[in-house]
C-alpha cells in the first residue's frame, strides 16, 4: 500500500462507528489513511498542530467528521490549503443532525469544506480517493472497478426481482 495519503479526524470517539466507513473504503481502494481523534472544542491546540503539520506529514486530503456544533472541518480548513471533506454526524447531542450539516456546509467564501451527506463517511472516503485519483491512474482504475461493481450489483438485484418477484425476498444492500 502507498504511503500515508488521507488524514481522517473526528471530534470524539463516539464518531468512530460512522467515520470507520471512510477508512474501510479507502483501504479497499488501495489508499492508506491515519485515523485520529482531534476536537475543535476539547483539544483546540492539538487541532491547530494537526492542521498545520498535515501537508508536511504527507497527507493529500483531510476528512473531518463532527456532530452537533461541528466546528472541526471548518476550523481545519482555515488552517491548511489541503482539501478538507466534512462529514456531518448525527451525534447524541445533535438536533436531528441539522446543526452539524449546517455548521459544516455553510462556510464563508474563501474557506471551502466539501460537505457530504449526514453520516456520509463512505462517500467522503470515495471523494478523497477521487481527488487523489486525479493524479494517480492506479487509484482511478480501482475507483472505476468499484463503480462497476455497484452497477453489476443493481443489475443482479433487478434480474433477481424479475425472476422471483418481490414478496418474501430479502432485499440485499448495494455495497
Ligand atoms: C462533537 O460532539 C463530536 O464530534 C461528537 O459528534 C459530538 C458528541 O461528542 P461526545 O460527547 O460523544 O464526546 O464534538
Amino acid at each position: 500500500m502507498s504511503n500515508l495519503k488521507v488524514g481522517i479526524i473526528m471530534g470524539s470517539q463516539s464518531d468512530l462507528n460512522v467515520m470507520s466507513e471512510a477508512e474501510e473504503i479507502l483501504e479497499r481502494l488501495g489508499l492508506s489513511s491515519e485515523v485520529s481523534i482531534v476536537s475543535a472544542h476539547r483539544t483546540p491546540r492539538q487541532m491547530v498542530e494537526y492542521a498545520q503539520s498535515a501537508r508536511s506529514r504527507g497527507f493529500k486530503v483531510i476528512i473531518a467528521g463532527a456532530g452537533g456544533a461541528a466546528h472541526l472541518p471548518g476550523m481545519v480548513a482555515s488552517l491548511t490549503s489541503l482539501p478538507v471533506i466534512g462529514v456531518p454526524i448525527k451525534s447524541r447531542n445533535s438536533l436531528d443532525g441539522w446543526d452539524s450539516v449546517l455548521s459544516i456546509l455553510q462556510m464563508p467564501a474563501g474557506i471551502p469544506v466539501a460537505t457530504v451527506a449526514l453520516d456520509g463517511a463512505k462517500n467522503a472516503g470515495i471523494l478523497a480517493a477521487e481527488i487523489i485519483g486525479a493524479f494517480d491512474k492506479g487509484v482511478t482504475n480501482r475507483l472505476d472497478d468499484y463503480k462497476k461493481s455497484l452497477e453489476v450489483a443493481v443489475l443482479n438485484h433487478d434480474k433477481h426481482l424479475k425472476r422471483n418477484g418481490w414478496k418474501g425476498n430479502e432485499i440485499e444492500e448495494v455495497e
